[in-house]
């Protein structure tokens, strides 16, 4: 029994020295000092042995319990420490290296125009508000003057939701709400998406962005719709470009007009971009229609406004020459980079 012992620890000594990993000198302690190991096999046979015997063989098994809990503490430091020694080397790193320069990414040109047009209007005193894309038919059209039976209402050319709920066609809901809940003098832009049952091609888009203005005070005049629109166009497309406006019909303005700017490729000579015209249409404004100044409970024998509205995207295709509307919503990089 003396012998075997010996014959243990040896082994132990050996392959505990042989082990290349943690985890094989975690077997080896399984497999001499665990309950099923062999150290306890041979103390399980102690009671065959002489009473004189026994405490001798007790007292050896000790020892070598004791030597090969050692060793195996040593060699799993050992190994261990290796270890560190090994990722410390493959893990180095030159921090004096230069630095991979992360992907700045910049606006859309949408984003671009629109801080601009928000800019000259916040500098002529207006105040810039947005409201829900989902709306009620009686803001989008029962208080803009279209009654039930109005065109602009066909389920042809308006998104549905139920019978009272729609996408918005155009960005007035939310100054009819703004009429309705505040006293002249009014003065907003509401910039934001509109939504109309249009087919996509180069110049439509189902999905569309819109700016209208708004002003309601005492005294106010087409002279001053002539002066805030020409002002906004020359700030847009430079002192140089002139503006004219044509008679046009909208159910909530009274009298409608539709502005033209001088083209800003020909100067007005006429070219392929205006067609000969030297003329380019550029919004739609008038009078705020007394109709519409009633609903929202302002009184229109003391006040009168004008409005107007403006499609982002025809403005954004003229500043940069972008001759295709889907080039704006594709996010394709190739096209994006070169803002
Ligand atoms: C166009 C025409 C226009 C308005 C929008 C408006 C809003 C209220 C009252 C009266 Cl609350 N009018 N907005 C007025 C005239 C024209 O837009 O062609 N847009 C692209």
């Amino acid at each position: 029994m003396k012998q075997a012992l010996e014959q243990i620890q040896k082994s132990a000594d050996e392959l505990i020295a042989a082990a290349q990993s943690v985890a094989q000198v975690e077997e080896l302690r399984v497999r001499f000092l665990g309950k099923k190991g062999e150290l306890t096999a041979i103390l399980k046979q102690m009671g065959k042995l002489s009473p004189e015997e026994r405490p001798v063989v007790g007292a050896l098994a000790n020892e070598v319990r004791e030597a090969i809990t050692q060793d195996i503490t040593a060699r799993t430091k050992e190994l261990q420490e290796a270890q560190l020694q090994q990722r410390l080397l493959e893990e180095t790193m030159d921090v004096t290296l230069p630095g991979e320069r992360p992907v700045q990414g910049k606006r859309h040109p949408f984003e671009k125009v629109l801080r601009e047009l928000k800019e000259i209007f916040l500098g002529m005193g207006f105040d810039v508000v947005s409201g829900p894309e989902v709306e009620l038919d009686h803001y989008n059209f029962e208080m803009l003057n279209m009654p039930k039976s109005h065109p602009a209402r066909d389920t042809q050319d308006t998104f549905y939701i139920t019978e009272n709920v729609l996408l918005r066609t155009q960005t007035s809901p939310m100054q009819i709400r703004t009429m309705e809940k505040t006293k002249p003098p009014i003065r907003i832009i509401c910039p934001g998406r509109v939504y109309r049952s249009d087919a996509v091609d180069a110049t439509h888009s189902p999905i569309f962005h819109q700016i209208e203005g708004l002003v309601v005070d005492e005294n106010v005049t087409f002279s001053d719709l002539k002066g805030t629109l020409e002002m906004f166009i020359k700030k847009l497309y430079g002192e140089g470009t002139r503006v004219r406006f044509r008679p046009h019909h909208f159910p909530y303005t009274e009298p409608s007009a539709e502005m033209d700017m001088s083209c800003f490729k020909c100067g007005g000579k006429g070219c392929s971009l205006c067609k000969g015209e030297g003329w380019i249409e550029i919004l739609g404004c008038g009078m705020v229609h007394p109709k519409v100044l009633e609903n929202c409970g302002i009184d229109p024998e003391k006040y009168s406004g004008f409005a107007f509205g403006v499609g982002l995207e025809r403005i954004v295709m003229m500043r940069y020459g972008i001759d295709d509307m889907r080039l704006l919503y594709e996010n394709d990089l190739r096209f994006l980079k070169q803002f």
